[in-house]
C-alpha cells in the first residue's frame, strides 16, 4: 500500500481541481488547486532536503493551523521523513519532553514560539521556508529527491505524542500504511466524495484533524476549508459562507453549536449531509438537541492516536446515540476479560484492535509496546460491549485518563507539577464531569499552608497547556488510600 500513490489520484489526477480554502492569523483566506499543493510540496521537499533532511529523519512543527503544515506534510511523505507534532498549547515543558525524546533535526515554527524550544535543536521558521520554497523554479514533476525515496505500508510517516500512564507522553509510530487504510476506511464508510465541502476547525497536531480531515479530503478530492482554531463566536459565519456538507468535531464543538439560534442551525443543517462527532464520548442529549435543532443524527465513532479510528456508526443505517457503532471495514474488534478471553455479547470487557490502521509501536519504548500489544492485538484499555446486534457501546477507560474538548489529560502530569510547588506534600487530581467541555480536572492537596489558587495557578500555567489547569483546587487533611498505600480517587469528596 502507498500513501503517496493513493494521494497521487488528486494532487497530479484533480490537478486543476480547487482544493483548499486556508485562513491565515491575519484572517486573510488563500485558495489553493490540488496541482497547486502538488508543486508547493514539491518545492518544499526540495527545501527540506537542501537542509539536510533525510529519509528517516524526525522533522517536528509547532503551528497552529496553516496551509504551511500541509506542505510539510506532503513533504515529507515524499521523502520518507517522520512528522512529529507538537500541540500548539503546549509549555515549553511539555514540548522539551516531546524533542527530547523524538529527536526531530528541527522544529518548523514561528518566530514567536522560538523561546519555548528547548536548547539544541533548531528552530526552522515557517516563513524561512516559504521564502526559499517560492525562490525555487520547479522543474517540472517531482524533483529527483522524491523519485529517489519509496516508501511502503510500513515506512513511519508520523510519532503523535499520546499521554502515557507515567504522566509522560509516548510517541506512537503511525505508518504510510495506517494512514492510508484509515482514509479508505473512512471515505467508503462515510460517502465521502470530491463533491464535498469538508469545513476542517479541529488542530492539525491531532490525528482527529491530520488524519481524519486531511486525508479524508486528500483522498477524496473533495474541498476543504481550514481555519485556524474552533471558534464558537465565528461558527455560524464559517457556515454560512462557506456551507460545508461535511463537518468533523469534537463534542465540544457541537455543545458550542447548540448554543447558535434555531434559525441559524437550521439553515447550516440544510446545506449539509454529514455530521461525525469523537475524540471523547457525545452525551445522548446533545445528539437528540442537535437532531432537533440541526435535523441531523449525528454519526458518532471512535478512534486513539495509536490507532486512528476504529469502530464506526454506520453512514447509511441507524446511528445509535450512545453507541460508537460497528467496526470499520479493515478493522477487527474484539471484546475480552482479564485474561484476555473474548466476553460474550452483552458482557463487558477491553477492546481489543486490529487492523493496517494499527500503529507500529511507540518510538523507542520496547517496554511499552510489548505491554500494549497481546498476540498483534492492541489493547486500546477502552472498556465496552458489544450488543447482539454488534453495535459497540463504550463504557469507560482502564486508566485514568480525563478527555476536556477532546484533549487528553492524565492526571499523574499534573500531580508531578503540582508536587514541585513548595508546600505541597501530596496531590491528586480526578477528572469532574462538565456540560461544555466533558471533563475539567480538579486538584486534591494535602499541603502545609493554605492554598493561594490564584498564585498556584499562575505557576502552572507557565509548565502545562491551559486545558490541563485544573478548575479547582481542594485541600484535604489525608488523602484515602488503600493498605498499600494507593490512592483511591473515588473516596475523595465530590465537587460541584
Ligand atoms: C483551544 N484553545 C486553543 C485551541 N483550542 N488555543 C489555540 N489553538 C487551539 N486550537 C484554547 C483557548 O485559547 C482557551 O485557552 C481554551 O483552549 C478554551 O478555548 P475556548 O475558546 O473556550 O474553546 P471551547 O469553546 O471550550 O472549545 C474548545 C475546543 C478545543 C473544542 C476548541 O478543546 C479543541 O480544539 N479540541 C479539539 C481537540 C482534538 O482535536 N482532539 C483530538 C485528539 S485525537 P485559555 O488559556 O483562554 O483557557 C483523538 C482520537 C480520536 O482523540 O478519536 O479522534
Ligand atoms: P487520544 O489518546 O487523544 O487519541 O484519545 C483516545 C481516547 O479517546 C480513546 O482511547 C477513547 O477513550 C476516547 N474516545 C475517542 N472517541 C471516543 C468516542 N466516540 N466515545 C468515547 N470515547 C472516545
Amino acid at each position: 500500500m502507498s500513501l503517496l500513490a493513493l494521494l497521487d489520484h488528486t494532487l497530479l489526477g484533480a490537478a486543476s481541481r480547487v482544493a483548499l480554502d486556508a485562513d491565515d492569523a491575519d484572517d486573510t483566506t488563500r485558495s489553493f488547486t490540488f496541482g497547486e499543493l502538488e508543486s508547493r510540496s514539491n518545492r518544499w521537499a526540495q527545501v527540506l532536503h537542501a537542509r539536510g533532511i533525510r529519509r528517516g529523519d524526525r522533522l517536528a512543527f509547532l503551528l497552529p493551523n496553516c496551509v504551511e503544515i500541509i506542505d510539510l506534510w506532503l513533504a515529507c511523505v515524499k521523502l520518507g521523513v517522520i512528522v512529529v507534532p507538537v500541540n500548539v498549547l503546549y509549555q515549553s515543558r511539555e514540548i522539551a519532553h516531546i524533542i527530547g525524546d523524538a529527536e526531530p533535526v528541527a522544529v518548523v515554527t514561528t518566530a514567536e514560539r522560538v523561546g519555548d524550544l528547548p536548547t539544541g535543536v533548531p528552530a526552522w521558521l515557517v516563513g524561512d521556508l516559504v521564502r526559499e520554497a517560492s525562490a525555487l523554479i520547479e522543474l517540472g514533476g517531482r524533483p529527483s529527491v522524491v523519485r529517489a525515496t519509496v516508501c511502503d505500508a510500513s515506512t513511519p510517516l508520523a510519532l503523535v505524542y499520546t499521554s502515557g500512564t507515567t504522566g509522560a507522553s509516548k510517541g506512537a509510530v503511525l505508518t504510510h500504511g495506517s494512514f492510508a487504510s484509515n482514509a479508505l476506511m473512512l471515505n467508503a464508510s462515510w460517502g465521502m466524495q470530491a463533491s464535498d465541502r469538508l469545513l476542517c476547525t479541529l488542530p492539525l497536531f491531532h490525528v482527529h484533524g491530520l488524519g481524519n480531515a486531511v486525508h479524508s479530503w486528500l483522498v477524496s478530492g473533495c474541498h476543504l476549508k481550514l481555519v485556524t482554531r474552533f471558534d464558537a463566536s465565528r461558527a455560524a459565519a464559517w457556515f454560512d459562507a462557506y456551507r460545508p456538507t461535511v463537518f468533523f468535531g469534537v463534542p465540544t464543538m457541537y455543545v458550542r453549536l447548540l448554543e447558535l439560534d434555531a434559525a441559524t442551525a437550521q439553515r447550516i443543517g440544510a446545506s449539509a449531509r454529514l455530521f461525525v462527532s469523537g475524540s471523547a464520548p457525545l452525551p445522548a442529549h446533545i445528539h437528540e438537541a442537535f437532531r432537533a435543532a440541526y435535523g441531523h443524527v449525528i454519526l458518532e465513532r471512535y478512534g486513539m492516536t495509536e490507532t486512528l479510528m476504529n469502530v464506526s456508526n454506520p453512514y447509511y443505517g441507524e446511528r445509535r446515540a450512545g453507541t460508537v457503532g460497528l467496526p470499520l471495514p479493515l478493522v477487527t474488534v474484539r471484546i475480552v476479560d482479564a485474561s484476555g478471553e473474548d466476553v460474550a455479547d452483552g458482557t463487558s470487557g477491553e477492546l481489543w484492535v486490529r487492523g493496517p490502521n494499527v500503529c507500529a509501536g511507540y518510538w523507542r519504548r520496547p517496554d511499552a509496546t510489548a505491554t500494549a500489544f497481546a498476540d498483534g492485538w492492541f489493547r486500546t484499555g477502552d472498556i465496552g460491549v458489544r450488543a447482539a446486534d454488534g453495535y459497540i457501546t463504550l463504557e469507560g477507560r482502564r486508566s485514568e485518563l480525563i478527555i476536556s474538548g477532546g484533549f487528553n489529560i492524565y492526571p499523574r502530569e499534573i500531580e508531578e507539577v503540582l508536587l514541585e510547588q513548595p508546600g505541597i506534600r501530596e496531590a491528586a487530581v480526578v477528572g469532574v464531569a462538565d456540560a461544555v467541555r466533558g471533563e475539567v480536572p480538579v486538584a486534591y492537596l494535602v499541603s502545609d499552608a493554605p492554598i493561594d489558587a490564584e498564585r498556584l495557578l499562575a505557576t502552572l500555567r507557565t509548565q502545562l497547556a491551559s486545558f490541563k489547569l485544573p478548575r479547582s483546587f481542594v485541600r484535604v487533611d489525608a488523602l484515602p488510600r488503600t493498605a498499600l498505600g494507593k490512592v483511591q480517587k473515588h473516596l475523595l469528596p465530590t465537587v460541584s
